[in-house]
């Protein structure tokens, strides 16, 4: 494990939350076997996070990540990321299956997995529908909103899956602690707060990554507040930010078009143009 810690660029917060937690859990030093399990388990949750990283950063056209040109903008990679993203995911189902098939808590495991995936995945589906949206209408961008976005995409695989696998390891039914699934979910939401206020105002050489937030119009806890806390004026000016945004793009786009030689295929352009322009729906 620790030669590994070295090389890698990520903080492994997850996989060693993991560990520790089933540490304390147990009160005692873990055997041998216990720390190996514990630690197969670690590490499928940071290939959970390698193939959930590699396919965000595809979603959300980023630059670097972990210090790095990201995956997919590597050369000879590109799209193929897709597929990698997805072997990283299968291939933890496949340690899980060697390692735990003969426990009993073996499919409560592949159930919590599947269940966290599926929520995650459910997340990021909100979060690119309410960028969408967002672009037409700033007013989508509510604190209720935001939060149902974080809890899916971030918090459940970030906060609670640690926790829940090392539960599971000790044998404890979650339910013998009240109230933790909504500490971790809280926890979650506050790291993803982190994230984006780091994505505006982060050090990237610190963080690892360039921020797209503001580019890819998210639905950043930023903006939220700042729609939150503007009067009718200030709002003015933000909702200015995307009456700039979109004459910039349409003076860019007719600019385009009006380079092409066949005036044909101009007007062809234009009337497409023209027919999203300012549009309302
Ligand atoms: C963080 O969003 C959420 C994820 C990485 C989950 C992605 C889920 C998938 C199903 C692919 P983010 O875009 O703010 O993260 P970052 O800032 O690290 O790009
Ligand atoms: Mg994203
Ligand atoms: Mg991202
Ligand atoms: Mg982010």
């Amino acid at each position: 494990m620790m030669c590994v810690f070295i090389h890698s660029k990520g903080k492994l917060n997850r996989g060693l939350a993991v560990i520790h937690t089933y540490q304390a859990l147990k009160g005692d030093e873990l055997s041998e076997e216990e720390f190996f399990l514990a630690s197969v388990l670690g590490w499928c949750l940071e290939w959970l996070q390698a193939c959930l990283l590699v396919l965000d950063d595809i979603m959300d056209n980023s630059q670097t990540r972990r210090g790095r040109t990201c995956w997919y903008r590597q050369p000879k990679v590109g799209l193929n990321a897709i597929n990698h993203g997805i072997l990283l995911k299968t291939h933890t189902h496949r340690i899980v299956k060697r390692y735990f098939r003969e426990k009993p808590y073996y499919l409560g495991l592949t159930e919590l997995c599947d269940e966290v995936g599926y929520q995650t995945s459910l997340g990021q589906m909100l979060d690119l529908i309410i960028t969408h949206e967002g672009k037409k209408d700033l007013a989508k961008y509510t604190m209720q909103a935001y939060r149902r976005i974080v809890i899916y995409k971030t918090s459940y695989y970030s906060f609670y899956l640690p926790v829940a696998c090392a539960l599971l390891l000790s044998g404890v039914e979650l339910e013998k602690y009240k109230g933790i699934k909504e500490i971790l979910v809280e926890m979650g939401v506050y790291f993803q707060v982190q994230d984006d206020y780091l994505d505006c105002f982060g050090d990237p050489e610190v963080a690892g990554k360039i921020g797209t937030d503001i580019e890819d119009y998210k639905c950043s806890w930023l903006i939220v507040q700042a729609l939150e806390l503007a009067d009718d004026d200030k709002k003015q000016i933000l909702y200015g930010l995307f009456s700039k945004y979109e004459a910039e793009s349409y003076e860019n786009l007719l600019s385009a078009i009006e380079a092409q030689s066949s005036s044909a295929m101009q007007e062809i352009l234009k009337a497409l143009l023209e027919k999203i322009y300012q549009r309302k729906k």
